[in-house]
């Protein structure tokens, strides 16, 4: 059922629509995290013991670039939150372009956001495109929930041009924004203006002059084409992660400081350009239940155009000295799958020979299936919870290239069998019983060992 509650504040404030869909439930476990819509530049916080991620929300381009080519599109802002990373529950739509009362209403500009909460109030911060004028503002809408309804204040933040705000609530007490390509400016108490007692400077674009509010956090480092800064405390020490380009497409870089303006120095990559050359990266890094992870996007669901991006997630660690080791993108990421969902062994661990393909072009968000063309073909799908009951049978979603008959292996923990079945070329359910009792735990290895080329959409175990 869906439910859309319509608030108007009295103050000037905008009113802002909130969508409820209790059906709006994802369960992945792997990457990408959202399988119903596109969603870039995912920011994650903890509020209330779960995971609530705010990315922009990118749909098929709708506006074109200065040079005539398709542009970033987003016109509004879900919502999504998770317990356990592996089952997420989109909270509808918190923003929209045309509830934002200094906003373009139609620039499909909502950029990446971010929100934290301060004494009971969440404070959602968005760029979008100014009305009067020209560039991004950057926004505030309030709530008492972290899933809204968000009410969008009247004025973009004062002294503000540009994109991609983070707040980082400093153990210093005061809470500071980034934004663009690393500035940095402290915010006063009431979270929706900058403080009087900023450092300023004065910045030279071409012959003409600006003084701006705040520090530029990146200068000299490496930081070409900067944008999306995220800003965490650990330890005792300060992180400026960032994406720029190192050569041809952006990478995500940090940096480190005893302050949260710095000065910063800068220490490495977090993580390496996108090898099928997505040109953006975006990210943010959070703790959870005592594990650090990062968010990040890839356009996985769109391999022709890189401006329609999905979230993904993987664990990251930090070395004894502060420094983060480098993470690499995965297809399994690091939610719990358990043997009764349908596991997706095309985002697999491990892969020897298989190959992973669309299963329909004309809609990649129907994800992906994995081919076994040749005998020995096998995918290893790390961490498959088979639970305390042993599944009595096994669904393979299932289809060849010719009707025929495949021996499948299956091997997890101490079972090693081979599963005999017919194969059709329209996708069909197989339904086998289960030989061996599989229980706990488990890495999940799969495998064609006899028949001619087949398919594999997902397995279930029952
Ligand atoms: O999503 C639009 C822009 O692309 C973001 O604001 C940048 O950080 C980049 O991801």
């Amino acid at each position: 059922m869906k439910k859309t509650v319509l608030f108007a504040s009295v103050l000037m404030a905008a009113a802002c629509v909130q969508e409820q869909n209790d059906e709006n439930v994802i369960v992945t476990g792997t990457n990408p995290i959202i399988t119903n819509q596109f969603t870039a530049d995912p920011t994650a916080r903890v509020f209330e013991d779960k995971i609530y991620l705010y990315p922009s929300h990118d749909i098929p381009s709708v506006i074109t670039h200065f040079d005539g080519s398709a542009w970033f599109s987003m016109e509004d802002y879900h919502v999504f939150s998770s317990e356990d990373l592996t089952t997420w529950t989109d909270h509808g739509v918190i923003v929209r372009q045309e509830d934002v009362p200094w906003g373009k209403k139609d620039a499909y500009s909502m950029w990446a956001p971010d929100c934290v909460e301060k004494d009971g109030k969440y404070y959602f911060y968005f760029p979008d495109a100014v009305a009067e004028g020209r560039g991004f503002g950057i926004g505030v809408a309030v709530a008492d929930k972290p899933y809204g309804p968000f009410v969008c204040e009247p004025e973009p933040i004062k002294g503000v041009n540009g994109i991609d705000p983070c707040v980082l609530l400093a153990s210093d007490g005061n809470a500071y924004l980034f934004w663009g390509n690393g500035r940095c400016a402290k915010l006063k108490d009431n979270m929706k203006e900058l403080a009087e007692d900023n450092p300023r400077d004065t910045v030279r674009w071409g012959n003409r002059e600006f003084e701006m509010i705040g520090v530029n956090c990146l200068q000299g480092l490496p930081s070409r084409q900067a944008e999306g800064p995220f800003a965490f405390e650990y330890n005792g020490n300060y992180y400026l992660t960032y994406p720029y380009v190192r050569e041809n497409t952006e990478v995500l870089g940090y940096a480190m400081s005893k302050n949260p303006m710095g000065p910063y120095e800068y220490k490495g990559i977090i993580m390496a350009e996108h090898e099928n050359g997505c040109w953006t990266n975006h990210h943010s890094i959070v703790n959870y239940k005592g594990q650090w992870y990062l968010f990040y996007h890839h356009n996985a669901f769109s391999p022709h155009f890189d401006k329609n991006r999905s979230a993904q997630i993987e664990r990251l660690y930090f070395n004894p000295d502060g420094t983060i080791q480098e993470v690499k993108p995965t297809l399994r990421g690091v939610g719990p799958v358990k043997a009764g969902h349908k596991v997706q062994i095309d985002r697999y661990s491990e892969i020897d020979g298989a190959e992973i393909e669309y299963i329909d072009t004309t809609d990649y968000f129907k994800g992906w299936k994995t081919v076994f063309a040749k005998e020995g073909d096998s995918v290893l799908f790390k961490e498959l919870d088979f639970g305390r009951r042993a599944p009595k049978s096994v669904i393979f979603r299932i289809k060849g290239d010719s009707y025929s008959v495949a021996d499948i292996h299956l091997s997890a923990g101490d079972a090693s069998i081979i599963l005999r079945m017919d194969v059709t070329p329209e996708w069909n359910e197989v339904k086998i019983a289960m030989p061996k009792k599989i229980t706990g735990m488990q890495d999940l290895k799969v495998g064609l060992t006899q028949g001619s080329c087949i398919e594999i959409d997902w397995i279930t175990f029952k």
